[in-house]
């Protein structure tokens, strides 16, 4: 479609915009259909760029630039007039500078390419928690992608009708070609032009050099997380890093959970839990980003904003999470893993034995006695969240889901227990603030390093994170009794050989399990100097071979440790100065006292 068949002046206006200063060859409107997809997908498999899977209809292969394989944290920018108001956990440049620099970078930077206008919804068209955003981006690739993630297309055009508010969001791989100039297979730019800034006071989105995951899939971290949450603030509503799901008791009782983690702790594979205790369903809604506002009885309603799941394939297999491994059958998009000889893909942690040959993700023939591994670490696939078996009925439902439990957690080897529960509001947001994890080779930092994660929002948090402090304590002010629960998980504590003590997995739903009976009022809990833990007796273990002295330590709360961690814990939290409100203040000095 061309730009005329769109009434909303104020989108054309930014288009022509945009245009003049990134000079593409050609504009064209998304509307978001199958046939679009399969257009730009042939082009991309004529090019070379796109590899057609024998083994799985309607999926393909990208292999990125190797320079080009994640979110670029260090060139991730909150700019606002004031520094103060990106705070300390995110970079920042002024705004009027940082716009400079790009519209340097951006001029006729869409030489030799089509400019595509992607208009998108995050979260069900016509939700009361929805928001609309349109992408212009150079990348076929990105485009097929968001086809995926958001809902694309023309009736967001007509949702947006002639004068609906949306958020622009600027995308450009930042390589122009010259006349005649063959295009590489992943164009981008070098590491340092490439820029993801936010003008959070603007909703606006500016991306330059990078066509891989959240830094070009700008409804995705850009959008529904780092503007999403200034927005959110602003209007009293919560953007989160959270996955949702929903479980069924026995008796058909419903529990909705968001629980937000730290990468490389299986998010993903919790949101698709299959649960281990008897007579236990679970169903996914979301399994990375939830949007949340009070509803009209005062209870906190969740959507998913996203339409598929952007998912690490490394470590996916039937084992650790076969409703992913069905999901990804069809109709997906595999960046950066292997290619087997029978035109599949595969990636180190899948079932079964690695192919005797393939071509890894740099494109070079591999075997396994190849020294480096055949997919990426951080190998994705882009898959559609209607084909995930356990999808729940209500994953599209526009009033959301009311939330009962939060969860937070990370990777502790030692300290943190398997569960606690927060004493109050306060002290959960304290817990959120604290949350911590030690580092895995899949994300940055050294392997084992702790790092404190608020919330799992580091990366995320649009605005000033001790101000985001402030308004997870407002929001607990106004929901009042209706506020949700809040827990704290470690699935990963470690005994002295270095194992896993607690099996997780499909096993963790004995966790949930004791977390839904908390809310209930069923089981009781036992206060010790960090929160309410378990009595061993209401842990339902039936089933599981767990060792009584491992349960014991699971769940033993080591005082000194936790003394230790306190001063750790001070030391995070001075860094955010005037901003950090005093309630939190007040939850480390509560700490120290019951801990003596
Ligand atoms: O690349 S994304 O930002 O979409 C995924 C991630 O890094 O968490
Ligand atoms: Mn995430």
């Amino acid at each position: 479609m061309n730009m005329d068949s769109c009434r909303h002046e104020g989108l054309k206006a930014w288009v022509r915009e945009v245009a003049a200063m990134c000079r593409p060859d050609s504009v064209y409107l998304c509307d978001g259909s199958r046939e679009e997809y399969d257009r730009l997908m042939a082009t991309m498999v004529a090019s070379g760029s796109a590899i057609p899977l024998n083994k799985r209809p309607g999926s393909f292969l990208f292999r990125s630039h190797p320079s080009d394989v994640a979110r670029v944290e260090d060139r991730t920018y909150i700019s606002t007039p004031d520094p103060m108001d990106a705070g300390p956990t995110n970079n920042w440049i002024d705004p009027v500078e940082l716009k400079e620099t790009m519209r340097r970078l951006y001029d006729g930077c869409m030489r030799g390419r089509t400019l595509y206008v992607i208009p998108f919804s995050m979260g069900p068209i016509g939700s009361p928690i929805s928001k609309i955003g349109v992408e212009i981006t150079d990348s076929p690739y990105v485009v097929c992608n968001m086809h995926i993630m958001t809902r694309v297309g023309t009736r967001v055009i007509d949702e947006l009708g002639k004068d609906g508010e949306f958020i622009p969001c600027l995308h450009s791989v930042g390589a122009p070609l010259q006349p005649g100039q063959k295009d590489a297979l992943w164009p981008c730019a070098p590491m340092e032009q490439k820029y993801i800034s936010h003008f959070p006071e603007e909703n606006l989105i500016w991306s330059y050099g990078s066509g891989y995951g959240g830094n070009a899939l700008l409804g995705k971290k850009c959008l529904a997380l780092r503007i999403a949450s200034a927005m959110a603030r602003r209007e009293g509503w919560m953007a989160e890093h959270m996955l949702i799901l929903r479980l069924t008791s026995p008796s058909g009782r419903r529990y909705h959970i968001a629980a937000a983690f730290p990468s490389a702790c299986g998010k993903t594979n919790l949101a698709m839990l299959q649960p281990t205790v008897e007579g236990w369903r679970c169903e996914t809604i979301g399994d990375d980003i939830a949007w949340m506002k009070i509803g009209p009885d005062g209870r906190l309603y969740a959507i998913n904003p996203e339409a598929g799941f952007f998912g690490v394939a490394p470590g996916t297999s039937y084992s650790s999470n076969p409703m992913a491994m069905e999901t990804v059958r069809e109709n997906t998009i595999f960046t950066n893993c292997l290619l087997t000889d029978d035109g599949d893909i595969w990636w180190e942690g899948m079932d079964g034995d690695p192919p005797a040959h393939g071509i890894d993700w740099k494109g070079r023939d591999w075997t396994p006695s190849s020294p480096e591994p055949g997919a990426h670490a951080n190998a994705r696939f882009t898959t559609p969240a209607r084909q995930c078996p356990c999808i729940c009925p209500d994953w599209e439902n526009p009033e959301g889901v009311p939330i009962d439990i939060f969860i937070f957690g990370g990777r502790r080897a030692s300290v943190v227990p398997l569960v606690h529960e927060a004493l109050s509001w306060d002290h959960g947001v304290f817990l959120g603030a604290t949350a911590s994890s030690e580092t895995t080779a899949a994300n940055i930092g050294d392997i084992g390093a702790l790092r404190r994660d608020p919330f799992a929002m580091k990366p995320f948090c649009g605005y000033n994170m001790g101000d985001y402090f402030q308004h997870w304590l407002d929001m607990g002010d106004r929901l009042g009794s209706k506020a949700p629960r809040i827990f704290y998980v470690n699935w990963f504590r470690k005994d002295d050989a270095g194992r896993f003590m607690w099996p997780g997995f499909g096993e963790n739903s004995r966790v949930l399990k004791w977390m839904c009976e908390r809310v209930d009022g069923a089981v009781g809990a036992q206060e010790t100097t960090i929160g309410l833990m378990p009595l061993e007796k209401d842990l339902d273990l039936q089933g599981l071979a767990l060792a009584p002295e491992t349960l014991r330590e699971l769940l033993r709360v080591d005082d000194d440790a936790y003394r230790a961690e306190a001063s750790s814990i001070e030391k995070h939290l001075e860094q955010f100065g005037s901003r950090l409100p005093e309630r939190l203040r007040a939850q480390l000095l509560a700490l120290r006292e019951r801990l003596g």
